[in-house]
């Protein structure tokens, strides 16, 4: 190695180093300065480039054992939807609650909640780390998202999985969002959750059925998920980064 590859490695690790630290300092806060997104945007490519070369795409996130569960699982984000439709559908306990499935598939369709129940399932105990700072360790059980897949059949030129949510996020009424891409979508560990802890989903934890993709931050486990859309590509989606918290400058892919 040259001199100089040496000093550009040294500058790669600090801004790598540097990233980590300000997205473990909160969601709020530094979202709405001017240089924090474009430095996560920067950050984005080098981990992604980095996270690439070190994790398979396919391994497996770490599994506990029902002695590692955490006391409570506790809701962070939105709590409770304040949406007529959604308090509407909790009200009957999800009773007519249908996922709607659009987009580049070949069986565009709805699921009830039986009918995802009745899906090939998971059930797994992992841990979810939130960029505020917090982790916990939960039990989930829910419909492998593979198996939605080979149900509906995105078509080749699909390439991200788009959820959106029932919670709007401010007084114009944006709902909050996510997307994740093919892999991750097929990723055994890719659920869409209806238990948590061996009860019914809460709707503090997004009830009736919420994303989880292990291998990434929280933020990317959508809560309240009412539809999911396949897509090509996403900058005609809310403000064109992916997601909710993308829009104000989060890393698109959130891998830990
Ligand atoms: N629809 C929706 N999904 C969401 C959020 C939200 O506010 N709305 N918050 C995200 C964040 S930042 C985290 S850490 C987790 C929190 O999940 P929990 O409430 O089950 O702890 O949900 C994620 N998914
Ligand atoms: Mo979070």
């Amino acid at each position: 190695m040259t001199t100089n590859d040496s000093g550009r490695r040294n500058f790669l690790m600090q801004a790598l180093a540097a990233g980590s630290a300000v997205l473990l300092a909160g969601c709020d806060r530094l979202s709405r300065t001017e240089w924090f997104p474009q430095m996560l945007a920067s950050a984005e490519k080098l981990s992604q480039g980095a996270q690439r070369l070190v994790t398979a795409r396919k391994s497996m996130a770490q599994e506990f054992t029902e002695a590692d569960l955490s006391p409570t699982f506790r809701s962070n984000g939105t709590a409770n939807p304040d949406s007529p439709t959604y308090q509407a559908l909790a009200t009957k306990g999800f009773a007519a609650y249908r996922l709607a499935v659009s987009g580049l598939v070949e069986n565009p369709r709805s699921f009830s909640l039986a009918e995802l129940r009745a899906l090939p399932g998971r059930t797994q105990i992992t841990r979810h780390d939130c960029v505020e700072g917090w982790s916990a360790i939960g039990k989930w059980k829910g419909a492998q998202l593979s198996a939605l897949l080979d149900a509906v059949q995105p078509k080749p030129e699909a390439r991200y999985v788009v959820f959106h949510c029932a919670d709007p996020m401010d007084e114009i009424g944006t709902k909050y969002y996510e997307s994740i891409d093919m892999d991750d979508a097929r990723h055994p560990q890719t659920l869409l959750a209806y238990e948590l802890n061996d009860q019914r989903l809460p709707i503090a934890n997004g009830a009736p059925i919420r994303l989880r993709v292990e291998r990434q931050l929280g933020y990317k486990m959508a809560k309240y998920v009412m539809a999911i859309e396949f897509v090509s590509r996403f900058d005609h989606i809310a403000g064109g980064k992916g997601g909710y918290w993308e829009d104000r400058g989060y890393e698109w892919y959130a891998g830990i």
